[in-house]
């Protein structure tokens, strides 16, 4: 099935240059970009985000580094794109991420993991609606 999934580079990985190699992942693995901007959060927009984590002890510190710098959010578009898409993620914590996934290559730990991926259909319609108007989305 064709879907659509948010994904976002995150500060971390922006910083360590590693945008170019993480799309290359991403179209290498047949997944392809329906949308993409280079954005900096405000502290409303990483909280808003994040919103089903706010009771979590990390919250605060997550959002921080959310606003911590520039990330890239794209839309990715393809086969099964949102399980896909997670695959080529890894695991949360890049300590238990397979051999080769994004998170193993690029994360620095379990908050600053360099990429982050909708886990459901419905999280990601309202993920990509957080961050792109349809105007802004093209058929893939
Ligand atoms: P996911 O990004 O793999 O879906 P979630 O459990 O939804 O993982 O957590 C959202 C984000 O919150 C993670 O990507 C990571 O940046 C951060 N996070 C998750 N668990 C922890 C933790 O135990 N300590 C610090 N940050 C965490
Ligand atoms: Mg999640």
């Amino acid at each position: 099935m064709k879907e659509k999934t948010l994904s976002i580079i995150k500060p971390d990985a922006v910083a360590k240059g590693a945008i170019g190699q993480i799309i290359d992942c991403f179209t290498e693995n047949g997944l392809k970009i329906a949308a993409l901007k280079m954005i900096h959060m405000s502290q409303r927009e990483a909280e808003g985000f994040y919103a089903v984590h706010k009771e979590r002890p990390f919250f605060g510190s997550l959002t921080e580094f959310m606003i911590s710098g520039p990330a890239v959010v794209m839309v990715l578009c393809g086969e099964n794109a949102i399980k896909k898409n997670r695959e080529l993620m890894g695991a949360t914590n890049p300590a238990e991420a397979a051999e080769g996934t994004l998170r193993k290559r690029f994360a620095t730990d379990i908050e600053k993991n360099a990429v982050h991926g909708s886990d459901a259909p419905e999280t990601a319609r309202t993920e990509i609606s957080y961050f792109f108007p349809e105007l802004e989305i093209v058929n893939a």
